[in-house]
């Protein structure tokens, strides 16, 4: 049996790949680049809602938002503990992220205007995130699938606290729920554009999916977020800003239009209207960060 049967047949028995097991080069850079954007991901998504904490409406308000921002910070970490053990350091990582070679989400180059737009980011989201994230439970590699069992309970709690918001708000004054339609509005298509392109267009979920790192693919998990958002969306008199939106009882889905796939390419290839913003961002709040490390570093090296 070679190393590629015994690594096969682990897949097909849901035995999960850890970090010393062989495992073919495409697998393992499959995952550094996912892994490495996911964790991106958490870090950056880190910004459109630190821009609010001080500007929530109340205490209350500020201490949710605070721990939920502090809990993504947490995601990036476990997230690039577990990209590590695939044989490449975190500062490589980020050096890869601030030169722009590595994605993040593009969900998270969008402006938050206001105090709608983090009940929009709670709900929407980290609603979208929830549902990869559940499916992700199960992929095969032993250190990705583990950190996302605790990810997707804190994620629940955010997309909650999400939620909480935009119901006061489209439940309060007509002006507070203008707010939170026009946030719906302009949240809506880039949340279902984050399961990124359609499977048929979706170059790397070939090996993915045969690999066992994608469970589900790019639509059917869209599709799972969209069935389940209307009723949500219903519930709190919010309208989906889709015209083509409509029920099939043929299917049990919801249809949906099409999505602007020349918006999503340009957010993902670096212009979309916070790119520059993100990155810069991250590069200046790096920096300032330099001598924690430095001291962290040498404080290890002293006791080794
Ligand atoms: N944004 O062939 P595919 C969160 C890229 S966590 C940017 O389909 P794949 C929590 C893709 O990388 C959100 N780039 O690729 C939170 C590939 O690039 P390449 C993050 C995208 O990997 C909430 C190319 O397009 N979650 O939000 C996007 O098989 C609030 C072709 O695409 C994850 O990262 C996109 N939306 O499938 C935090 C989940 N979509 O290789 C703070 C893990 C595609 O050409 C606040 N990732 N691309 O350079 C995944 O499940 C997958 O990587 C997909 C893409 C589904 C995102």
């Amino acid at each position: 049996m070679t190393d590629l049967d015994k690594f096969l047949e682990k897949i097909n028995n849901n035995i999960k790949i850890e970090p010393k097991d062989w495992m073919p080069d495409g697998y393992r850079k499959h995952l550094q680049r996912q892994m490495s954007q996911h964790a991106h991901s958490e870090v950056i998504g880190m910004q459109p809602e630190g821009n609010w904490i001080t500007r929530a409406p109340s205490l209350r308000a500020k201490v949710i938002l605070l721990a939920k921002v502090q809990d993504e910070a947490g995601h990036g970490q476990y997230l690039y503990s577990a990209a590590e053990t695939l044989g490449k350091s975190r500062a490589v990582y980020i050096e890869e992220l601030q030169s722009r070679k590595a994605k993040y989400s593009s969900i998270f180059n969008y402006p938050t205007l206001n105090w709608a737009d983090m009940g929009a980011v709670g709900w929407l989201v980290d609603g979208a995130a929830i549902v990869n994230q559940v499916s992700l439970q199960k992929t095969s590699y032993g250190p990705y699938a583990r950190a996302m069992v605790k990810i997707c309970k804190e994620e629940s709690f955010h997309q909650r606290q999400g939620y909480e918001i935009i119901s006061k708000m489209a439940l309060g004054s007509p002006e507070q729920k203008e707010m939170a339609q026009d946030a719906m509005n302009r949240f809506w298509w880039p949340s279902i554009m984050m399961f990124g392109p359609h499977d048929q267009d979706s170059a790397r979920s070939g090996d993915a999916m045969k690999w066992g790192i994608k469970i589900e693919s790019n639509d059917d998990l869209r599709q799972k977020f969209i069935d389940k958002t209307v009723a949500q969306a219903e519930l709190i008199g919010l309208t989906i800003p889709d015209k083509d939106l409509k029920w099939n009882e043929e299917t049990k889905h919801y249809d949906f239009g099409a999505m602007d796939w020349d918006e999503f390419w340009s957010v993902v290839n670096g212009d979309g209207p916070c790119n520059d913003d993100r990155i810069n961002h991250h590069i200046k709040a790096h920096e300032e960060g330099r001598w924690v490390r430095e001291a962290a570093n040498a404080y290890a090296e002293k006791n080794n």
